[in-house]
């Protein structure tokens, strides 16, 4: 299949377009580079030395003979280009990972929030319309997240985007609906992601765009089978308080010996899924694809939960790290529960590696292979959520 990705240069785009390539795919990555640039705005850089873009797409062809377009073009700014490019090169599916994706970072500023809101909803928007503009039928594949549905279960599994409810009508007597799962977003960066569900919402209606929305929880580690095979392969990794999530900040922290650092009592409890599988299920949705005419599908991307203090101790045990429960600078629910199916993708065969599986060492290893490169400076997370939290954390 031709495949265009945007946002292919990234932490989930980049393992995803070597795992696509390898099943021999025509690959497209389309990317602004905008994550780089947000490197070099913060002052920080991944902790796993990264090539160009161009430089890791020649090493691929190097390795296994295969070929990755790169194509430098912004989605939210550059509807033309955008509309133009998928009118000549017509691809089969289009992944869309062109997001600003840290939660922190979306609430840096006032600067920040807009960005985050602007990129990408505009990226999002002119995907959609241009593919109805051209009358290109691809799948579209969107990384949307598990932080739409807010964190807290009510005692209740989350259901895979979708809500049953039974409604009164009018004459006393109860009807079915069925019902876009309530969204309750933590920052402005996953209201944006919640907002995207709107905009699928209308183009599969309207237009009978075939979209798959993928809620993926916290992504680990760092290494796929693909990037493994070269060291110039290798993909970015985040520690820093804006970038870096919080089991591989708490892997990297335990690799330098630097306390890990909790927010609060550390009481939240998240999904999470392993890059590889992450991978893996994109290559999974993308077998299965909708119909013209069918309701956006939704997938909830994630293979098991962990409350942040648990995952804190575990590690505390496995390495000897110290653990320090800080000032919270997210307005998030101090303690929650959280129970969610994933049966769709566990029925279309992802086998999901779990941390029991000994891959949290791997991770140690590369943060220590890497850490000369640690910033030690760039490691709290400073971004606050209202100016009373950004108070707490300073004086802290
Ligand atoms: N946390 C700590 N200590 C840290 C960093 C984070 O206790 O050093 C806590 C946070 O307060 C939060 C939880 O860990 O309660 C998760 O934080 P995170 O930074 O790992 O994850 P989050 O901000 O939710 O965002 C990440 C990705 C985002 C993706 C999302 C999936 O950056 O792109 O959409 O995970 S989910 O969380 O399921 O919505």
């Amino acid at each position: 299949m031709k495949i265009a990705i945007f946002g292919g240069d990234g932490f989930v785009g980049w393992p995803t377009t070597l795992h696509l390539s390898d099943q021999g795919h025509e690959v497209h990555v389309l990317d602004n580079l905008s994550r780089r640039w947000i490197d070099a705005e913060l002052g920080v850089q991944s902790l796993t030395p990264m090539d160009s873009i161009q430089e890791r797409c020649r090493i691929w062809h190097d390795v296994t003979g295969r070929r990755i377009q790169f194509h430098l073009l912004d989605l939210a700014k550059e509807y033309e280009r955008v509309k133009a490019w998928l009118g000549d090169v017509k691809p089969d599916v289009v992944i869309h990972f062109a997001e600003q994706r840290a939660a922190p970072y979306s609430m840096k500023t006032d600067r920040h929030k807009v960005y985050t809101v602007d990129n990408n909803i505009g990226a999002t928007h002119n995907l959609l319309a241009a593919l109805v503009e051209t009358d290109i039928d691809a799948h579209v594949i969107h990384l949307g997240t598990m932080g739409v549905y807010g964190y807290s279960s009510v005692g209740a599994a989350i259901p895979e985007g979708y809500l049953d409810v039974k409604v009164q009508t009018l004459d006393g007597s109860m009807a079915d609906q069925a019902i876009l799962y309530p969204t309750k977003p933590g920052s402005v960066y996953h209201m944006t992601k919640s907002l995207d569900q709107i905009l699928f919402q209308f183009y599969a209606q309207n237009d009978r765009l075939r979209i798959t929305d993928l809620h993926q929880g916290i992504v680990w580690g760092t290494h796929t089978e693909q990037t493994r095979r070269h060291e110039q392969l290798i993909n970015r990794f985040d520690y820093d308080g804006d970038y870096g999530t919080v089991l591989n900040r708490f892997l990297i922290q335990a690799a330098i010996g630097y306390p890990l650092t909790v927010h609060g009592t550390g009481g939240q409890t998240r999904a999470f899924i392993h890059i590889q599988d992450s991978v893996r299920c994109i290559e999974l949705a993308m077998a299965d694809a909708p119909k013209a005419g069918d309701r956006v599908r939704i997938f909830n991307q994630m293979t098991e939960t962990h409350r942040v203090r648990d995952l804190a101790a575990m590690i505390s045990r496995l390495t000897g790290a110290e653990v320090l429960n800080l000032p919270n600078p997210r307005k998030e629910a101090p303690e929650n529960d959280l129970i969610v199916r994933n049966a769709q993708f566990l029925a279309l065969g992802l086998n999901p590696t779990t941390l029991a599986d000994g891959l949290l060492e791997e991770v140690v290893e590369v943060a220590k292979k890497y850490s000369y490169r640690i910033d030690r400076s760039r490691m709290p997370a400073v971004s606050a959520w209202t100016r009373d939290l950004a108070d707490k954390v300073e004086h802290d």
